[in-house]
């Protein structure tokens, strides 16, 4: 089949598409032709739809759908009505059928179909799915057998109808060749490249969706796979990365195999990566092994400085662990930023303030504060936020709180107790303190929100390399400098 794959990811910086990446190892093995449309880049997204459709005349159209808004409480884009101005286009120029799929489209799968008005999706994994599908269609099969499939019913009854999923092991997934997308030119203007190790997290978080979207089974890569996918990389020019799993290290022996791997593989001294990690489980060999592998930077989910708090979240570590953790990669001269998630459940102004003074005493490089917590679907916390009664009258609920049943738009919880104005209260407790990125920080235009950041796409442009978070910090310090 002539199928068209469809990035409509236009946030910059740029991060390239891996889904469609991996999709296309896939699709291509079992024998269609594919073609990008990479609407990141695009300076005229309808001339670039007309192009598109004009080089392949697709007989089938998938879409990635990386964010359905930027998840952040100050920013509050929401990218649903751009995505649904797109299949209309699409549609102007084909009667090809137009899937969605994608990890933003995962997380409210039948909401986001209705919303953007597509004719199919696929919820979670795409690799088996999206052949099945592709094989569906052109045998005129039942779409009842497709996985993952979400897809309207004809006739009677009618209404949007969604199969069970089917998770398979990782290795059972052709080689990741990394050559559908142009991934240098992403790594120009975006500083940085993805890789993935495993998919699914087990934990228990009450915000996360990663259970809903990646599943709660771990399936893990075998290390040796996923260092010839860095190699091939290499050979692009590209030596700076970030992980794609939920947690780096969970479990432990994972994290100590693909590290051992790479050290083997000589990466460890060619190329640079990054990872987002659970503050726990992680000790001096781990550290050490990260080190030695390549390791730039940890950006640690420590949620809270507050044990109560942690508990509310759902969060299986104590505020302990994350200084032992911390005491760990200042041992082995790990860079480590603390991501703080402020504002959810039993949050006061004093538990504020106590996070803010214990994250100090950890001394780490920085510190990321995000205030308000986006409510998913299918997470403990929207079971909660239902069960307290109509959302649309819950004062704990700010910005899409009404006519939201799917939490589609961005909807936050703020915890009643904390008052009107979190922000400048967050504010005056960092109290100019460098290391803590405040979202929409007008003094330096240090700002935490990844959604069309100029100061980093500055950054990169100009050589710097790494995850965001390294950019910016290494941004501030050398201007706080005495020497510039
Ligand atoms: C790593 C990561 C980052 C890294 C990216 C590093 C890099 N170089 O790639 C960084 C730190 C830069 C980052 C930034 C942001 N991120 Co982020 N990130 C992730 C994370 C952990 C992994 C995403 C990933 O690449 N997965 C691996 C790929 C292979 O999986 P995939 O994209 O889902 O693709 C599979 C399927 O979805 C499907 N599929 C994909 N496309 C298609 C298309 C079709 C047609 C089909 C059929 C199937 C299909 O098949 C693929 C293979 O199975 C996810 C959470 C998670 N666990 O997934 C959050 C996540 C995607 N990020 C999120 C957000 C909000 C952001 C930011 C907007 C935050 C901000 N405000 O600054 C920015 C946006 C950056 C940008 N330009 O897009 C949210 C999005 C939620 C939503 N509802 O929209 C997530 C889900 C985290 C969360 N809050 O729950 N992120």
């Amino acid at each position: 089949m002539r199928i068209l794959l469809v990035n409509s990811n236009r946030m910059k910086p740029a991060i390239a598409p891996i889904g469609l990446d991996y999709l296309a190892d896939s699709l291509e093995a079992a024998g269609h032709e594919l073609r990008l449309l990479d609407l990141c880049f695009a300076a005229d997204v309808p001339a670039a739809v007309t192009a598109g459709m004009a080089a392949l005349d697709p007989q089938l159209i998938g879409v990635t759908l990386r964010n359905t808004d930027d998840c952040y409480f100050s920013g509050q884009a929401f990218f649903l009505p751009e995505i649904r101005v797109l299949i209309e286009a699409l549609r102007r120029h084909s009667d090809a059928p137009i899937v969605l799929g994608g990890v933003g489209f995962s997380v409210a799968p039948v909401a986001a179909l209705e919303y953007c008005g597509a004719d199919l999706g696929i919820a979670g994994d795409g690799e088996l799915a999206f052949v099945a599908l592709a094989q569906a269609i052109e045998r005129g099969t039942a779409l009842a057998q497709v996985p993952n499939l979400i897809y309207r019913v004809q006739g009677a009854g009618g209404g949007i109808r969604r199969n069970a999923p089917v998770r398979f092991e990782l290795d059972q997934l052709p080689e990741r060749r990394r050559s559908f997308v142009d991934n240098a030119r992403y790594f120009r203007e975006g500083g940085q490249a993805g890789f993935e190790t495993k998919r699914g997290c087990p934990m228990a978080c009450v915000y996360c969706a990663d259970p809903v979207s990646k599943g709660a089974a771990l399936r893990l890569r075998a290390p040796a796979r996923v260092a010839d996918e860095l190699r091939r990389l290499l050979g692009q020019g590209i030596d700076h990365f970030h992980t794609c799993d939920s947690e780096f290290n969970l479990p432990r022996d994972h994290i100590v195999e693909v590290c051992r791997a790479m050290i083997g593989a000589g990466l460890g001294e060619r190329l640079r990566w990054y990872a987002y990690c659970a503050p726990t489980p992680f000790d001096d060999e781990v550290a050490d092994l990260c080190r030695r592998a390549g390791c730039a930077g940890i950006d640690f989910g420590a949620d809270s400085g507050c044990d109560d708090i942690l508990q509310r979240l759902g969060r299986h570590f104590t505020t302990a662990d994350v200084a032992r953790t911390a005491a760990s990669c200042r041992r082995h001269g790990i860079p480590f930023m603390l991501d703080l998630l402020l504002g959810g459940p039993g949050e006061t102004p004093a538990t504020l303030r106590e996070t803010l003074d214990f994250v100090r005493r950890l001394e780490p490089d920085c510190v990321g504060l995000s205030l308000g917590v986006r409510i998913y679907e299918g997470t403990p916390l929207a079971a909660t936020v239902r069960a307290a009664g109509d959302p649309a009258t819950n004062p704990a609920l700010h910005a899409a709180r009404g006519e939201n049943p799917s939490f589609l738009r961005p909807v936050f919880y703020i915890a009643p107790d904390l008052g009107a104005d979190l922000i400048g209260h967050v504010r005056s407790l960092v109290a100019g303190d460098p290391r803590f990125f405040l979202p929409d920080d007008p003094q330096d235009n240090v700002n935490y929100n990844y959604n069309d950041n100029t100061s980093l796409v500055q950054a990169i442009v100009s050589g710097a390399r790494g995850a965001f978070w390294d950019i910016l910090r290494r941004r501030r310090s050398s201007a706080c400098s005495p020497s510039r």
